[in-house]
């Protein structure tokens, strides 16, 4: 597993090595403030999270006096740890009969790598898993799950491409209550003929779900390609609206200087971020840790 240091590198050297530089050792002018969200804006933080962050970073220095700009990085980490809110961590213990976890997001946004990934970290913690290959629009999806499956010695409940996803989750289900499976992780298509499609088709699956145990999809996860940047941020909204969202899983960190979308996923989602993908294999997979993550944007003190 690469470091986080090593995934953010080119998030860390394209924009945020440079904000710190900006605040040297002299004092705050209007300069400073211009050029600070200039650059916030650069490092794909979006326009209302940079506001927030202005605005929260100028009362701060009235208040506490601060008059030189090198002051303002340790505020700024601070600030930035503080929009991101506390880590929230899901538990991977068994406290349920059967947990499902319904995945979802755009196609290439790294749903079934994430799923593979996932199964293998709650393998590891002792827990019975079941797949669903709920995709079953491409018929290379469904491979690519099994295949997964495979590797980890996770059993894949999957249909005949183009069968109905709907009687997918409903055999895996039923094939979860007759092997005592204690999680089922259901992967989905991301995109059909049409986006409503899509969107009717996430309602049908939570349903089927949501019919045959209580309170599920107990988690639905939204895979967000962190290489989009901004442009994820209004697909999210379309997914979060359609059918509710607890987690995010940020995908492709490592490799983009696009890194920033990460404050504007929280700000403007307010959907936590869970779960980080720091690379291709089965381990890179990181529980998201919001002082960890801003501590390696910048470049040591
Ligand atoms: N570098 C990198 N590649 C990733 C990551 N997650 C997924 N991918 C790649 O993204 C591509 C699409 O992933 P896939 O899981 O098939 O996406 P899906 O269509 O949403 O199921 C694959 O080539 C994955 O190897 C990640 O965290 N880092
Ligand atoms: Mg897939």
């Amino acid at each position: 597993m690469p470091s986080l240091r090593d995934t953010l590198a080119r998030t860390r050297n394209n924009i945020f090595g440079r904000i710190q530089t900006a605040l040297g050792q002299s004092d705050i002018t209007d300069d400073t403030w211009d050029e600070l969200e200039a650059l916030l804006l650069q490092a794909d933080i979006g326009a209302a999270t940079t506001d927030r962050l202005l605005t929260n970073l100028k009362e701060r220095t009235t208040r506490d006096g601060i008059v030189k700009a090198s002051s303002l990085r340790s505020v700024l980490k601070e600030e930035l740890v503080h929009l991101l809110g506390e880590p929230k961590i899901p538990s991977y213990t068994s406290t349920r009969l059967l947990e499902i976890i319904m995945v979802i997001g755009v196609n290439g946004s790294g749903k079934t790598t994430s799923i593979a990934k996932l199964s293998h970290l709650y393998v590891k913690r002792g827990r019975k898993i079941l797949l669903a290959a709920a995709d079953t629009f491409r018929a290379a999806a469904i491979d690519q799950l099994q295949i997964w499956g495979e590797r980890s010695g996770v059993p894949v409940i999957a249909g005949m491409p183009n069968s109905d996803p709907g009687a997918v989750v409903y055999d895996a289900v039923q094939a979860a209550f007759n092997r005592k499976a204690d999680l089922l992780i259901v992967d989905t298509a991301g995109r059909l003929h049409t986006k409503h499609n899509l969107m009717q088709e996430l309602k049908k699956l939570r349903n089927v779900l949501s019919r045959s145990v209580h309170d599920a999809p107990h988690q639905t996860l939204l895979v967000i390609d962190a290489t989009n940047g901004q442009n994820a941020i209004n697909q999210a909204k379309g997914f979060a609206d359609a059918v509710g969202v607890t987690g995010v899983i940020l995908t492709k960190l490592d490799g983009t200087p696009k890194g920033g979308v990460t404050f504007a996923i929280v700000n403007e989602l307010g959907i936590p971020i869970q779960y980080i993908g720091t690379g291709e294999k089965m381990d890179d997979l990181e529980e998201f840790d919001p002082r960890r993550f801003v501590d390696n944007l910048f470049d040591e003190d």
